[in-house]
């Protein structure tokens, strides 16, 4: 057994080529340590993420549906834009940004599917021939199914490997620990430490192999520049594989296993991306499109960021990006790195040290399985035209029943417990702020959309009134507080003589739910990520770093600013009470938000309203 204790020149070999003081941990030093422990998390040496993203995800769910041929040229449309466009499609120079009219100009035969919309009278949503944005709402169910069915393929064949869904269509997938398992099997002198070995469980691992087979149809993202003009791959034999480089190459073979089976068992493509973190592993996976996968070695990390234009890296695509941008005149990685931590601290505050360490291509995020996924549920439809008349309310609020029954449905097959305490709808007029009436939802034994109806209908009368004449430019109805159903299993009637005020509590106890958070759609230009508060008149936007997993279409940014809407109203009651004297019996001052788990989420989940500071006032103040 070679226990070759890698000398500094050895590990070093080739570094300085790739290497100055930007990037400074690219071949760390890994130890018998690094191996053997189980919990170093986001600081582990031999870390591996991948980032699993559909191709063309939408397009492939129709045509699984349809049971088209891969190649047939299929573009999803609501209304009259196009919301996806498959491979086969794009190659007639078809983009999501034409029309439908356009779109078939371009290619006679193209197929054209309109998403599924839920239509009033009707339980489900469906495809059909009258399909008008008075009369119908979009619905994402069939995508969201397949989006689940996706993340099962995964849960099952990595069951130790930790999993977050990032939006309808991708998914990270840390494969640390599986991958170290796996080098534990391949090399096992590397199991125990050598008796001789002589700084004990410290001491380097022995050299790794001299060569790798990387799997088949995986493309390695060069670690030398290509030449102008010349793609010609170069001699990399400088760069020997580190142990790093084994932990990638296995990563691989366990990415394409599971993107295998998805294509085999539900027919779907998908392109992926793997390397030391998240944001690393989500700027690789666009590499190669479609049915591609594309890895990031460490040594590779300088060459592929520093000419990249730093708003495509994760986060920094938006407001913050362009704050940067305008602040230092920088647009490339490598500009960027010319600015000093403390300068950029000094403008943007504390918090800039992680784009100060994105654009070294480090990034501390862990991958984690969202566990409050369930949180709340929002159906919306804006208006094409305003309701104005009392009695045409509870049509849509069936529209709207039926998609949150279908929903909650759905959750309770995989979550039976799972119950809403709350119900709410909230209209909106025109461009003002919502207004909204929440009430305690009943424990029944099998939710309908009749129940969800009904009560969606009693809280229309009780915020119109006997008025006859209504403006109303847009609804929702949302179910909140989604928990164990212990509460209504106990005793429907205790239930019901549950007083306001425990209900005001439980609104205030919610955390921002999954449902609230959005990628801040800069990406979805007809639909607003945003809206002016007629209180305190901020602009109060979607956080634009927390993950989306509602889609990107233009309602499914409605719901989601609706339901910041909701939270931002909820703070200011929460103060009016606070605020209130104390003989104000409608309910308790609000409580301090709960602590996340990491320092940087707290600062995150900052309450839309407070005053912002540093980074944080990108995302709050006016736009
Ligand atoms: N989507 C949408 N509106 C947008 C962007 C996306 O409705 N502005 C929907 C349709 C997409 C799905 O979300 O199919 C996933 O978005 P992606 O950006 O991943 O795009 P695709 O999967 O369609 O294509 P690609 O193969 O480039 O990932
Ligand atoms: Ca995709």
């Amino acid at each position: 057994m070679s226990l070759a204790s890698p000398t500094k020149s050895s590990i070093w070999k080739g570094k300085e080529k790739a290497m100055d003081e930007d990037y400074a941990d690219l071949r760390p030093v890994i130890t018998y340590r690094h191996l053997h422990s189980h919990n170093l998390g986001v600081r582990d040496p031999l870390r591996v993420v991948g980032l699993c993203d559909s191709d063309a995800f939408y397009a492939a769910c129709e045509r699984v549906r349809l049971n088209l041929s891969e190649d047939a040229p299929l573009v999803v449309q609501q209304w009259e834009s196009l919301i996806a466009v498959s491979y086969p499609a794009r190659k007639y120079g078809i983009s999501r940004m034409d029309k439908i009219k356009d779109a078939k100009k371009k290619c006679p035969d193209l197929v054209s599917v309109h998403v599924a919309t839920y239509k009033e009278g009707e339980k489900e949503p469906g495809y059909w021939d009258d399909i008008d944005t008075r009369t119908h709402k979009v619905s994402l169910d069939l995508y969201r199914r397949e989006s689940a069915k996706i993340m099962n393929v995964f849960k099952e064949m990595l069951p130790n490997g930790e999993i977050e869904k990032a939006s309808i269509d991708e998914a990270f997938i840390d494969l640390t620990q599986p991958v170290r398992d796996t080098i534990l099997e391949r090399y096992p002198y590397l199991a125990n430490i050598p008796p001789n070995a002589p700084q004990g469980a410290d001491t380097p691992l022995p050299s790794p192999p001299l060569e790798l087979d990387w799997a088949d149809k995986v493309h390695l993202i060069p670690i030398l520049p290509s030449d102008d003009g010349d793609d010609s791959p170069k001699d990399e034999s400088e760069f020997p594989p580190t142990w790093h480089d084994v932990a990638l190459c296995i990563a691989a073979e366990f990415m394409t296993k599971m993107r295998k089976q998805v294509l085999d068992t539900l027919g779907y493509s998908t392109s992926a991306g793997l390397a030391r973190n998240k944001a690393l592993a989500k700027l690789s996976a666009s590499v190669r499109k479609p049915n591609g996968q594309s890895i990031l070695r460490n040594d590779a990390i300088p060459n592929y960021l520093r000419p990249m234009a730093f708003q495509k890296i994760r986060f920094l695509g938006g407001k913050l990006g362009k704050a940067f941008a305008d602040e230092y005149d920088v647009s490339s990685v490598g500009d960027i790195l010319t600015v000093s931590l403390d300068e950029m601290q000094s403008k943007f505050g504390e918090e800039s040290l992680w784009v100060y360490e994105l654009v070294r291509g480090i990034d501390r995020s862990e991958v984690k399985e969202k566990t409050a996924y369930f949180k709340s549920m929002l159906a919306s439809k804006n208006l094409p035209k305003p309701i104005t008349k009392s009695s045409e309310g509870p049509q849509w609020i069936r529209v709207l029943a039926a998609e949150l029954t279908l929903r909650l449905n759905e959750a309770r097959e995989t979550m039976p417990s799972l119950w809403p305490k709350t119900i709410a709808l909230h209209l909106r007029k025109g461009y003002e702020a919502s207004r909204s009436k929440q009430a305690p939802f009943p424990f029944v034994k099998e939710v309908t959309v009749d129940i969800v109806a009904s009560a969606g209908n009693k809280l229309w009368k009780e915020m119109t009134g006997n008025a006859k004449d209504v403006n109303v430019g847009a609804l929702q109805l949302s179910f909140s507080n989604l928990g164990r159903g212990e509460v209504g299993q106990k005793n429907i009637d205790g239930f019901f003589q549950q007083s306001t005020k425990r209900s005001r509590e439980d609104a205030e106890d919610d955390q921002p739910s999954d449902t609230i958070q959005g990628r801040a759609s800069s990406s979805s230009p007809q639909s607003p990520s945003s809206f002016v508060c007629s209180r305190c008149k901020k602009r109060i936007e979607l956080p634009i770093h927390v993950v989306e997993i509602r889609g990107h279409d233009a309602e499914g940014l409605a719901e989601t600013v609706a339901a910041l809407r909701a939270e931002h109203d909820d703070f200011h009651f929460a103060q009016d009470l606070a605020n209130a004297p104390e003989t104000d019996q409608t309910g308790p001052a609000p409580k301090p938000s709960k602590p996340s788990s990491t320092g940087r989420d707290t600062k995150r989940r900052k309450k839309a309203g407070e005053p912002s500071k540093g980074i944080a006032r990108y995302f709050n103040k006016a736009g």
